[in-house]
């Protein structure tokens, strides 16, 4: 490989308070169990594990109005970016294994925190960019980039629990593929603020080639800055990735969703990557379950190395 050895430093982010279904906060020891160390390590990957981030109970966290759970999602966020940050600091890149994908705003505000600007690839069914205004569910793994994106702090509320962040990325430094299930709200910011995506219609139009190959050069031409990976599991297609809490149909192939991590490592900058929403309660088969963590750990390799070529180490000595 063309590449230096990436050394992987994992946070487990076992949060399931930004969504309403128990099990996403047993993701991260699912996808340890899964042999995805070993097997970073197979790809001469050196890799810390930094365990999971402890999670307490907010004290009396009532909705207020109708976020859900705002406390816990703002304080365990908090916490998530320090300690991303920490991770930076020690020089790896770094994987956050949710957990719900409101753990994004903690990994995105502690990854630019450490790094300076980021170029963000989203790669989810759902646009995630409701504003506390818009949501209506009130469940804020559906908002999280409404509160790191500059543009739209005018339309988002102060709120206590999010005191502390402060909203670290461009609209223009984002890009989105796999987009199916866009809320009504979500359509007029992405179409406001000129959002770069590729739904799947694109993919379907363009191939998911063309597609890598338009998201790498948007990336550039902004200037390549590292890269913070977002990859939601429900962004594949639900016959391949069951166990999620908000499955839609007519999502990304197994193929076409490890092609684009291996895009993404052959640019060098994939600098964090959070892996969320894989929740063994809504897997309904054991094989479903099964499906969903594999494919979780394929991507997470795919980011590190692994090519559907084949690999060899570098001190592979042939027999003789
Ligand atoms: N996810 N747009 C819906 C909402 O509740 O705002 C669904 C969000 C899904 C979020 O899958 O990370
Ligand atoms: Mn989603
Ligand atoms: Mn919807
Ligand atoms: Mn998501």
């Amino acid at each position: 490989s063309l590449h230096t050895k990436s050394s992987v430093g994992i946070i487990g982010a076992p949060f399931s308070k930004g969504q309403p279904r128990g099990g996403v906060e047993r993701g991260p020891d699912l996808i340890r169990a899964a042999g995805l160390l070993p097997k970073l390590h197979e790809l001469e990957c050196a890799v810390k594990d930094y365990g999971n981030l402890a999670f307490e109970e907010a004290e009396l966290d009532g909705p207020e109005g109708v976020l859900k759970n705002l406390k816990a999602v703002g304080g365990f966020n908090q916490r998530l970016s320090q300690a991303v940050q920490l991770v930076k600091k020690d020089g790896h890149t770094t994987v956050m294994l949710g957990g719900d994908h409101s753990l994004a705003i903690g990994s995105i505000h502690g990854h630019s925190a450490a790094v300076g600007q980021l170029g963000i690839v989203w790669v989810d069914a759902h646009a995630d960019i409701n504003t506390p205004l818009t949501t209506s569910t009130g469940n804020l793994h559906g908002q999280p980039l409404s509160f790191l994106v500059k543009e739209l702090q005018s339309s988002v509320p102060v709120l206590p629990s999010f005191s502390w962040l402060k909203p670290c990325i461009s609209v223009k430094d984002l890009v989105y593929i796999g987009l199916r299930d866009v809320d009504p709200g979500e359509h007029y910011i992405l179409k406001e603020l000129g959002v770069k995506m590729f739904s799947m219609s694109e993919v379907d139009q363009l191939g998911v080639s063309r597609v890598m190959e338009e998201t790498c050069d948007y990336l550039s031409s902004r200037g390549n800055k590292p890269i913070h990976l977002s990859y939601d599991i429900d962004a594949i297609d639900p016959t391949v990735t069951p166990a999620t809490g908000t499955p839609v149909v007519g999502g990304l192939s197994y193929r076409e969703g490890v092609y684009i991590t291996e895009c993404l490592r052959e640019t060098g900058r994939l600098s964090a990557v959070d892996l969320v929403e894989v929740n063994p309660l809504l897997g309904k088969t054991e094989e479903g379950i099964q499906s969903t963590v594999s494919m979780a750990v394929d991507l997470l390799l795919g980011c590190f190395g692994r090519l559907r070529e084949g690999n060899h180490p570098s001190d592979y000595n042939p027999p003789k």
